[in-house]
């Protein structure tokens, strides 16, 4: 039975040379955030800390999903088949159970006066966020309605010993608070922490209103989820998890709460959200805490909503044009996730233009650019792509720009729409066919060939070192 906690991933991710154990002490509140970040930015490793600051039995660890080769090794799956196989699992949702084996996330319970936030080697993450938070909580909630449990990832900001910030930007989890909220009621609230990231993906996924993301992620995983029962509420929750906080989400009050550091790389917030009020903890004996890093790119905030960019719309372009000759697609996690590049082989003139529109307007509002490059050119290299919105690109006919669109919530350069909460903005999305034009002939296309050293592929430059 494979584990359903993170354990058997960070365990892979060492192995494998893919993460750093930090045994020198760090604080959480100065260095932790820039540690693990470097790490990441500089070696491109995962951290996991052994010796944290005021937090004796803690481990915490960062930055384990911060690419798409962990992604690859937390679900699973060889790298180069990551999206096709993502989107292919995903198409069989497996509905989670409850466990009927062992919840270690109920070795150590605790209420009332036994509840500290404070105990949780939570992060000082960006320079100028407005205080301590969690960031890898995944709400689990229920329309009031369908009793359909609903899964989505929120920041809290440490407000107090038992309560934090809670921001919904105008997705789901927001409508069926909303739901709560026209009954005069508090939204019963689990935050689960630390879970296999198969969950943590379904969990952060946009899918359908109504659809539980429990299902999605037993699809990635291949075998439901098991779930246990919460103490305080009536909510089930991976039963695996390292920490679940049970609470609710009182209605209709707002506190002050950021700034905060955002998965575009700008702050966000700085005034006022809803109150998430905690009513009891379930912990493991030795928990590892998820020390999620939400800030200036790339963070797991970027990998892991980029990722979901990157299966949502490659699934979504399958059924335009007959699927447009796409090879791949990026969604750029340097660009907090706000720019997409389609990788295409173009059979005619407008098909990479046919492709861009719709790649603006898929499942997710966080793509405001999108640029298609050619089959030669390698998706992940910004240089390559640079150089092609140079060489490939006669911007009059090449650049299209359409004003007054949805763009996502937290693109502070882009206007709040009059009439709207804060969290709903109109900019302009804009695209670049950055393709080599479709009807040219083989002759003319070398005009706008990589002028690569010859012999570039063959030579090892091992041989020739001194
Ligand atoms: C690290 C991380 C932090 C996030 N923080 C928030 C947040 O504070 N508020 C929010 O509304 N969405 C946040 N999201 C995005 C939602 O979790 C995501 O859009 C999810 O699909 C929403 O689910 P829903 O459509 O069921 O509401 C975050 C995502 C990640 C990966
Ligand atoms: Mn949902």
């Amino acid at each position: 039975m494979p584990d359903q906690s993170f354990r058997t991933m960070l365990a892979n991710l060492e192995q494998q040379g893919e993460l750093i154990r930090f045994t020198t002490e760090v604080d959480p509140l100065s260095d932790m955030a820039a540690v693990e970040w470097r790490a990441f930015n500089e070696l491109g490793k995962a951290s996991l800390f052994t010796n944290i600051k005021g937090h004796g039995v803690w481990l915490a660890c960062s930055q384990i999903v911060a690419d798409r080769k962990k992604w690859a090794i937390g679900l699973n799956i060889e790298e180069a088949n990551l999206l096709d196989q993502m989107g292919e699992r995903l198409q069989t949702p497996i509905a989670a159970e409850m466990t009927k084996g062992d919840a270690p996330v109920k070795e150590v319970k605790k209420t009332g006066d036994e509840i500290d936030l404070y105990d949780f080697p939570t992060l000082m993450t960006s320079e100028k966020d407005g205080g301590r938070y969690f960031a890898s909580g995944i709400a689990v909630i229920k329309d009031p309605d369908t009793g359909i449990r609903n899964l989505s990832v929120h920041r809290q900001m440490v407000t107090g010993k038992d309560k934090t910030g809670f921001i919904m930007i105008p997705r789901q989890a927001r409508q069926i608070y909303e739901k709560y909220c026209a009954r005069g009621e508090a939204m019963p609230v689990a935050m689960v922490y630390g879970v296999h990231p198969a969950i943590f993906f379904a969990s952060s996924f946009t899918t359908t209103f109504g659809n539980d993301e429990l299902a999605l992620a037993g699809a990635l995983m291949g075998e439901p989820v098991r779930l246990v029962k919460c103490e305080s509420i009536d909510m089930e929750v991976p039963a695996e998890a390292e920490i679940v906080i049970e609470g609710e989400v009182l209605p209709n009050t707002l506190e002050p709460e950021g700034p905060f550091g955002e998965v575009t790389g700008t702050y966000a917030g700085g005034a006022k959200s809803e109150v998430f009020q905690v009513k009891a903890i379930t912990q493991r004996k030795d928990p590892i805490f998820y020390a999620l890093h939400c800030g200036f790119p790339v963070t797991d905030a970027q990998s892991t909503m980029g990722i979901g960019v990157e299966v949502a719309t490659k699934r979504h372009l399958k059924d335009v044009e007959g699927g447009l000759n796409l090879l791949d697609v990026r969604a750029v996690t340097e660009a907090g996730v706000m720019m997409l590049i389609l990788k295409m082989r173009p059979k005619h003139s407008g098909q990479a233009k046919t492709a861009l529109m719709a790649a603006l307007s898929g499942p997710y509002l966080h793509p405001k650019l999108a640029i298609a490059v050619d089959e030669d050119i390698d998706a992940n290299d910004l240089r390559q792509i640079a150089w092609s919105m140079t060489t490939r690109v006669h911007a009059e006919r090449d650049v299209t720009m359409i004003p007054e669109t949805r763009v996502f919530a937290l693109d502070n350069i882009s206007p709040v729409a009059p009439g709207m909460g804060n969290f709903a903005r109109v900019g302009t999305k804009w695209m670049i066919d950055a393709t080599i034009p479709a009807h040219l002939s083989d002759e003319e296309r070398t005009n706008f060939e990589p002028a690569f050293p010859k012999n570039f592929e063959n030579v090892d430059l091992k041989d020739y070192l001194p």
